[in-house]
């Protein structure tokens, strides 16, 4: 034996302990790679291997991209691209497509001249993936063969293998998230179609398709989407924009590069009074902004601003327009693809890198202007909008002013309807929002009053999609719960600007009737949240009650049960017990029919009830979403509500 094999050898296993190692970090502290073990975490594996495909797809190798949820919820990722690197790696002493899928951030390091930008919220690549999975297999065809490796917990079961000849080239990847690892285990189809619908505006030309394995239709096939986008950004807006009323006549689009940054924009105005606005940077959603999102507003408030006030349409106002002028009814999508991107903010969502602001800024300004230029009737429709938006935040100012003043006067500030709890420990106390005055009062006396407070909602709230911001704050209701939450709304500079630091509930949980009006009003409320205290989702602070939806008895034997399987089950077990005595189901619809005790046991008591967090998978189909279902549009909104009833087939 020669001396240099001694060596290799000691460096291949130098090398393997050091993959052993990033696994075992990986494994240890998934959180740190991939956010959270919940739900959030287990769609993120899937984001993260679509991640290095639509990479592929970038480098113009791959245009073909297909998603499969298996039956037993592991998933399959394909594409056509030109297959990860099977070949000897000298340093590593290993094939490359081992190193790919082990080592970690090893992704990309074969290929320098392909400009690299995706790569998921973390960056983490493919091999984080692989340690979190209890099975993982990747197949490659590539130069004519086929090669196979398969894995566990990340470590290889077999060296790389060659198993047949292959006409065509590609990558496949199927893993099986690891239960010890993930709380959640099942997959959601929706989630990930919204993903993959998002994708494919954002990455315009690729095919991308996803098929759920785990059931099929009425007509026995598998449930499947394939989305494919020829126009990138423009459809995008217009498919977020679907259920509202288009101000001007086109969708405002460019495509192109400034000071090396790809920038691709899309905005429209349309009717409506809320500012939709989804930033992205290398296909990740920036929730929290950043310098792409500042120039964009940069650009569009000094060229609007600029073409109003040379048109001599300003002439008459007598106050300043302010940039959330500029953005009433405006739906806009914006995607950068940056080198080196510096996450920041509470959620890594928020760009930091300043030289992105400039270049967003100038691409902005030169689309509109020739906008503006080329289509006169549209700009003076835009201009008279923004006058618009200005008048009303003028009385909007005035509104609030005079509710400040009012509850000065009044001496006390917290609304009559509420019932506070005793401690003013914030993150101790919880509020309940209540529908309906009746159940407000069961739910009084049934509470923990040290750090349980309820507050009664009258009948169906404001639609918020519908109304002007200063109506809103004129609505009784909606003023109760921004001072019962203690959040306040509004500065000099942006009249929508939020203050949650003095939030009195950390946790703010609605609680409405199991039936068709109590999820209306449900979804009322969740879109207030979602406009107007968007930050309190961010942060975790929106929940929803559950009431149970049946009684089931035998005598003395009361049980709770919150779906039908759950029913069918007791009332299985109680008549299996024996004796003569019948089994008796109460269908529960409202919160009135259960009494004090019955309505802590089930849905307020923290030992045994269930809240459902509210959280945003996707910010644009949230938006849309919200749009249709409060919207003018009957269709649209009948098939979504029929789709995701939960109460539809119980009352009809
Ligand atoms: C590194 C180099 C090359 C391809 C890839 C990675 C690659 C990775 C993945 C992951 C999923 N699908 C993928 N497709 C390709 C190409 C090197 C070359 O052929 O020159």
């Amino acid at each position: 034996m020669s001396d240099e094999n001694i060596e290799d050898k000691t460096n291949y296993s130098a090398n393997n302990i050091q993959v052993l190692e990033g696994l075992e970090a990986v494994r240890k502290r998934p959180a740190m790679y991939i956010g959270d073990v919940g739900f959030r975490g287990l769609h993120h594996l899937v984001y993260e291997v679509i991640d290095n495909s639509i990479d592929e797809a970038l480098a113009g190798h791959c245009d073909s991209i297909q998603v499969y949820i298996e039956e037993d919820n592991s998933v399959t990722v394909v594409d056509n691209g030109r297959g990860i690197p099977t070949g000897y790696h000298d340093k590593e002493k290993r094939s490359a497509l081992e190193v790919v899928m082990t080592v970690l951030h090893a992704g990309g390091k074969f290929d320098k001249d392909t400009y690299k930008v995706s790569g998921g919220l973390h960056g983490v690549g493919v091999s984080c993936v692989n340690a979190l999975s209890i099975a993982l297999r990747v197949e490659v065809h590539r130069e004519g063969k086929i090669f196979e490796q398969e894995y566990s917990k990340g470590v290889p079961l077999y060296d790389v293998r060659e198993i047949g000849t292959s006409e065509i080239s590609g990558t496949t990847v199927t893993f099986r998230p690891d239960g010890e690892i993930f709380d959640e285990r099942i997959y959601n189809y929706e989630t990930l179609e919204n993903r993959i619908r998002e994708l494919s505006y954002l990455n315009k030309g690729i095919t991308i398709s996803i098929t759920d394995r785990r059931e099929t239709d009425e007509n026995d096939e598998f449930i499947t989407s394939t989305f494919k986008s020829e126009v990138g950004l423009k459809e995008f807006v217009s498919y977020l924009d679907s259920n509202r009323e288009q101000l001007i006549d086109d969708i405002i689009y460019m495509d192109g590069e400034k000071n090396g940054i790809p920038v691709e924009v899309a905005l429209v105005y349309n009717t409506s009074y809320s500012e939709n606005l989804h930033s992205y940077v290398n296909n990740i959603n920036t929730h929290e902004g950043g310098t792409h999102l500042q120039g964009f507003r940069r650009g569009l408030t000094s060229t609007l601003k600029k073409y109003a006030e040379e048109s001599g349409l300003l002439t008459k106002l007598k106050f300043e327009i302010a940039g959330d002028d500029f953005r009433e009814g405006l739906t806009a999508v914006i995607s950068v693809k940056v080198q080196e991107p510096q996450f920041e903010g509470q959620t890594k969502t928020k760009l930091g890198n300043r030289e992105v602001n400039a270049p967003v800024s100038q691409a902005v300004s030169e689309m509109l202007t020739n906008y503006l230029e080329e289509n006169p009737k549209d700009a003076k429709t835009i201009v008279h909008k923004v006058i618009l938006a200005a008048q009303a935040r003028n009385a909007a100012r005035k509104a609030r002013e005079m509710v400040q003043r009012k509850n000065v006067m009044s001496g006390h500030s917290l609304p009559g309807k509420l019932a506070d709890c005793a401690s003013r420990d914030p993150f101790l106390s919880e509020i309940f929002l209540v529908e309906g005055d009746s159940a407000g009062g069961t739910a009084k006396q049934g509470r923990n009053r040290e750090n349980q407070a309820i507050m009664p909602l009258r009948g169906k709230i404001l639609n918020v999609e519908k109304a002007l911001s200063y109506k809103i704050f004129e609505n009784e209701e909606i003023r109760n719960i921004y001072t019962a939450l203690g959040v306040k709304v509004g500065t000099e500079e942006d009249s929508m600007a939020l203050d949650i630091s003095k939030l009195r509930y950390h946790k703010v949980v609605i609680m409405c009737d199991a039936d068709v009006d109590g999820s209306h009003i449900e979804t009322l409320i969740l879109t207030f949240f979602f406009r107007y205290m968007k930050e309190l989702i961010d942060n975790g602070n929106i929940f929803i009650a559950t009431p149970p939806l049946y009684l089931v008895k035998k005598g003395s034997d009361h049980r709770y049960a919150w779906n039908d399987d759950q029913r069918d089950m007791m009332v299985q077990e109680m008549k299996g017990k024996g004796t003569e005595t019948s089994v008796g189901i109460q269908r529960y619809k409202g919160l009135g029919e259960m009494n004090a005790e019955q309505l802590w046991a089930t849905t307020m008591n923290p030992e045994n009830r269930t809240l459902r967090q509210i959280t945003i998978d996707s910010g644009a189909e949230a938006d849309r979403v919200f749009s249709m279902l409060m919207g003018d549009e009957v269709p649209p909104r009948r098939a979504f509500i029929e789709s995701h009833a939960k109460y539809a087939k119980i009352d009809t």
